[in-house]
Order: structure tokens, then sequence, then C-alpha cells
């Protein structure tokens, strides 16, 4: 057989095997979240190796502008891994950080740059809910 013939069926069966799977198998939770356009803005503040707030809680597919200010005279950073986000905040400055919460569930924010005593505790609760 033509083996330009056997490229097209295999690829024919992946794409189609791919189909299945996105109509008929794929969890729910994992299924992507449409921007809904809704801007949500929030202070924070990173002083003394704490975030104020800790818990912070928004809808699914908002944007979520957070303004933080890093009260330290040193650097911190704002990470949430599931979203992509990791950036460094300069003492005695605000920044701004900006995305989608594109998944539901709670997740985990947290220092990213090693600040001294306390960093491991600079934590908080990220919630996107329906
Ligand atoms: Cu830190």
């Amino acid at each position: 057989m033509n083996k330009f013939i056997i490229i097209i069926i295999f690829a024919a069966v992946l794409i189609s095997g791919g189909v299945v799977y996105q109509i008929y198998f794929r969890a729910p939770e994992v299924a992507p979240i449409k921007a809904t356009g809704n801007v949500v803005e929030i202070n924070m503040t990173a002083a003394k190796n704490k975030w104020d707030p800790t818990l912070i809680t928004v809808k699914a597919g908002d944007t979520v502008r957070l303004k933080i200010y890093n009260d330290d005279p040193y650097d911190h950073g704002f990470a949430i891994e599931v979203f992509g986000v990791n950036k460094r905040l300069f003492p005695k400055q605000e920044t701004i950080i900006e995305f989608v919460a594109s998944k539901k569930g709670e997740f985990v924010f947290y220092c990213s740059v090693p600040c001294g005593e306390g960093h491991f505790e600079q934590t908080g609760h990220f919630i996107v809910v329906d």
C-alpha cells in the first residue's frame, strides 16, 4: 500500500479519536472556561512576609487584575502556578498582574522570591467559583 494512504488513515484515526474524546469522555473539570469580560480589581499588600488579603474569591472566567503593593524594603514574588502567573514585586511599589481565572477550584498563591524568615508561610488561597 502507498505510504501516503497509510499516513492519511493514521491521521484520520487520530483526529476522530480526539473528537470522540472531546465530545464523550472529557471530564467537565478540564473543560475550557470562556472569559466573561468582567474585570475584577483587587488591591493587595505584601508586608512583613504576609499577604493581605490571604483569601481571594472570583468567578470563573473573570479577568483578575491584582494591584499588589510591596510594603517591605525587599523583593517579593507573586505566583499562582495553575494560571502561569509568577511576577517579581519590587520594594515600595505597586505591581499589576492580570490574568483570566480559567479554571474552577481552590489554588494556592505564594511568594516566589526567597525573602527571608517567613517566606514559606507567605501563602494564600485563590478560589474560583461558578
Ligand atoms: Cu518570599
